[in-house]
């Protein structure tokens, strides 16, 4: 590159920084542990702008995926903490430090993802995302994340028989933990970006995820095996620190969460598109899919997670709740 094109470049990356930063009276740094385009960096971003274009430009988002600003984990406490001022995040995390998201990371809970968005858009679901309050976050909106099965890099999983004494990687929740050792599996909570290099030295024999996720992390490469025993259907959740909350004026904090929901069927379109594509690069790649699979001792094996995690009455009625939403 000749001298004078790069000192274009950084006159334009300089240009653009400052127009960034002049526009802008606030800048909110939003933390994803996936890679630049897929749905929920996405959605973020249209939030982000339709945040900006509502204060005429003077609040923005900034997203930084791929895990810039940490692991899951790490950037919830940062999260809380203030240091960081919004996360999109699995719910599943949440559940070792707000009791009530457990409830939405319970194996086959939801009979569907039709089933799921009655809860989350209705009344419940609202219940949940308030709970965040008590915990420095708030809850702003609930994204997509179809459904999570098993995957590994030993064998095709035909019956639940085949889990027996096999390793699996679960996000770190106790829920998780108890679901594949009621499996028969061992469970071992560890954070995302380890999965790939466990698999491949076989600290690991597999994890458990949906479709783009199982393509965008690369985990098919060195786990050539799929059944879609579709054991989970968590959400996903949009947080905002507390602390960064607490300094929007009242209107304003109305339009961050406004901008939240609006991203939310923009983020459903992009999933089912996103869906069907890591399927089809994952079928392309010669993954060997167990599609149909007996669900039933599956289900029944949740019991002693039920019994486990569904301690009080208020859960129990939660799970009563979600289970008579048509
Ligand atoms: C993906 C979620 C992401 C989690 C990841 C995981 O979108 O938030 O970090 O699973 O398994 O589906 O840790």
């Amino acid at each position: 590159m000749t001298k004078t094109l790069i000192g274009a470049l950084l006159a334009s990356v300089a240009f653009a920084g400052a127009a960034a930063a002049q526009d802008c009276e606030v800048t909110f740094r939003s933390s994803d542990t996936h890679p630049d385009g897929y749905p929920t960096v996405e959605a973020v971003k249209h939030m982000g702008e339709l945040l900006q274009e509502r204060s005429d430009g003077r609040i923005c988002v900034e997203v930084f995926h791929s895990a810039q600003l940490g692991e899951e984990k790490d950037t919830i406490e940062q999260t809380q903490l203030g240091v960081i001022d919004m996360n999109r995040v699995s719910l599943g995390p949440f559940n070792n430090i707000i009791e009530e998201t457990k409830v939405f990371s319970l194996p086959y809970i939801f009979r569907s993802t039709e089933h799921m968005h009655q809860v989350v858009d209705g009344e419940i679901g609202q219940e949940i995302l308030d709970e965040f309050q008590n915990h420095d976050l708030v809850g702003l909106a609930y994204y997509d994340s179809g459904s999570r099965s098993f995957y590994n890099s030993q064998k095709p999983i035909e019956s639940i028989d085949d889990l027996e004494g096999m390793k699996f990687r679960v996000m770190q929740s106790d829920v998780f933990v108890d679901m594949v050792d009621a499996l028969g599996g061992n469970a071992t909570p560890m954070p995302y970006g380890e999965v790939y290099s466990s698999i491949q030295t076989g600290v690991i024999d597999g994890a458990e995820n949906n479709w783009p996720s199982f393509e965008s992390s690369g985990h098919y490469e060195v786990a050539p095996y799929y059944t879609l025993d579709q054991h989970l259907i968590v959400p996903e959740v949009l947080v905002m620190s507390k602390q960064s909350w607490d300094q929007l004026s009242a209107e304003d904090q109305e339009m961050v969460r406004q901008a939240a929901q609006d991203s939310v069927p923009v983020m459903r379109e992009l999933w089912a598109e996103r869906e069907a594509a890591s399927e089809q690069i994952i079928e392309d790649a010669g993954v060997q899919i167990v599609r149909e699979i007996d669900k039933t001792p599956f289900i029944e094996a949740m019991d002693p997670v039920y019994e486990t995690h569904v301690t009080s009455d208020a859960l129990r009625e939660l799970v009563d709740r979600i289970r008579a939403v048509e």
